[in-house]
């Protein structure tokens, strides 16, 4: 495997300086790369209680979800300015801690190999000029978004709701560089992994897996563009796969090295972790252990209000335009609806810009509101498959796919 995996500590500070994608100051320890800024803790509402903010380079101030290796999530409020998350706020997931500070775009590689009839070893400017560039505004959710909120408490990272963000991306279709190298008939599955490595030899190596069939339907692509400019470092720069409405998880950063197979993966990530229960709620009964599981696929639809926090106080007798945003796994938004009743009376809001089917979709609703006190404001979606949203909670064991009708507890006055 040929790809330029610079050490920190053997680089030199002009190396350093010379090189536009170096992600840590020289021969800074990764930990220190995460600087505590002295802003004032994101509200959440969830029993792990405030999370501090931190900076990372390329990023404007995160949530701290960890930081070995880092997990960074979008602070809330940047939901409501616009269907688009920024580069600098686009939350960050790694699973392993030793993720690569340093890439050399000149030297870098992504090799195809496996079932195929001729192996590749790519260069960016040949992955680039391999064909036609498309593009897609897609959502990339993780598979664990939400599950602090998760009720009994599940195990794993308590994530608030920013582990979520809407880009539009750049890049060739996953399925022209498999038929470049020429899939053979017998293949079942295609695996990805990225540069980041275990720190421990005992720890399972990042790798992902998609059925042959999806792989080439056109659908996933290799970006190298995130909203008009390169990816940042800690989204996966310099080339992501992205999967259009499915979790996360399969966005495999830094993709280093394509397998095709002719069986179905096993490794850990495939196998033992990212499964739901296999049933058509993906969802057991708490404290339960499912019967049958299978990974983790297509985002379910989901809304959130983004205008209003948990605990506002908002006007009476006078026009307050709600605002959010819906998004589902492809099928497309089709209708939004709003409660300020706690769910008697729902009330479609009008819906904004069609950015694509993979995309957030803004919505918004004036709403006078006429009685004075505590109140709940609900937000419902449903797409064009006739799939909307539950109103208690669906529990598995890993809290996943968590997709309730939200609430937010406000007071008129
Ligand atoms: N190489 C690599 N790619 C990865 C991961 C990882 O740990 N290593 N985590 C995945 C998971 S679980 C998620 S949710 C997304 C997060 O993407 P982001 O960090 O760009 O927000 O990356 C995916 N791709
Ligand atoms: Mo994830």
């Amino acid at each position: 495997m040929k790809f330029s995996f610079l050490d920190n500590s053997k680089l030199t500070r002009r190396r350093v300086l010379r090189d536009a994608v170096t992600l840590a100051l020289a021969a800074s320890p990764l930990a220190s790369i995460a600087r505590a800024t002295g802003e004032t803790a994101e509200e959440v509402t969830f029993a792990a209680g405030p999370r501090p903010l931190v900076q990372y380079p390329q990023k404007r101030p995160l949530t701290l979800v960890t930081t070995r290796p880092p997990h960074l999530e979008t602070p809330f409020a940047v939901f409501n300015e616009g269907p688009i998350t920024p580069n600098d706020a686009f939350f960050v997931r790694y699973h392993l801690a030793n993720f690569p500070t340093s890439i050399d775009p000149d030297t870098y590689r992504l090799t195809v190999k496996g079932a195929v009839d001729t192996p590749l070893s790519l260069s960016l400017a040949e992955l680039k000029a391999l064909a036609q560039p498309v593009e897609v505004v897609a959502v990339n959710q993780c598979s664990g978004n939400s599950r602090g909120f998760s009720m009994p408490r599940v195990f794993g990272a308590q994530l608030g709701n920013g582990s979520m963000g809407n880009a539009r991306w750049i890049g060739v279709p996953l399925k022209a560089v498999l038929k470049k190298a020429g899939v053979k008939n017998d293949a079942r599955q295609v695996t990805f992994r990225g540069l980041d490595k275990p720190v421990l030899p005992s720890t399972p190596e990042f790798i992902k897996a998609l059925d042959i069939s999806h792989a080439m339907d056109g659908e996933p692509m290799i970006a190298w563009s995130m909203n008009g400019t390169d990816l940042p470092f800690l989204n996966g720069y310099p080339i992501r796969l992205v999967v259009p409405g499915y979790f996360g998880t399969y966005w495999v950063k830094h993709l280093s090295e394509i397998e095709v197979l002719d069986h179905v993966y096993d490794g850990f990530f495939m196998a033992k972790g990212y499964r739901v229960p296999d049933n058509d709620c993906f969802c057991i009964a708490p404290g339960t252990t499912p019967t049958q599981t299978r990974p983790i696929s297509k985002l379910p639809v989901r809304s959130f209000i983004t205008s209003v926090k948990q605990g506002d106080v908002l006007p009476l007798n006078k026009s307050v335009v709600l605002k959010g945003i819906a998004f589902d796994g492809g099928a497309g938004v089709n209708k939004v609806e709003i409660s300020i009743d706690g769910g008697k009376v729902w009330r479609e809001a009008t819906l904004g810009q069609d950015l694509g089917r993979f995309s957030f979709r803004e919505w918004t609703l004036a709403i006078t509101f006429t009685s004075k006190g505590a109140t709940q404001l609900m937000v419902r979606a449903s797409n064009s498959a006739g799939e909307t949203q539950p109103l208690q909670a669906d529990w598995n064991p890993a809290g996943y796919r968590r997709h309730v009708i939200e609430t937010s507890h406000v007071t008129v006055a």
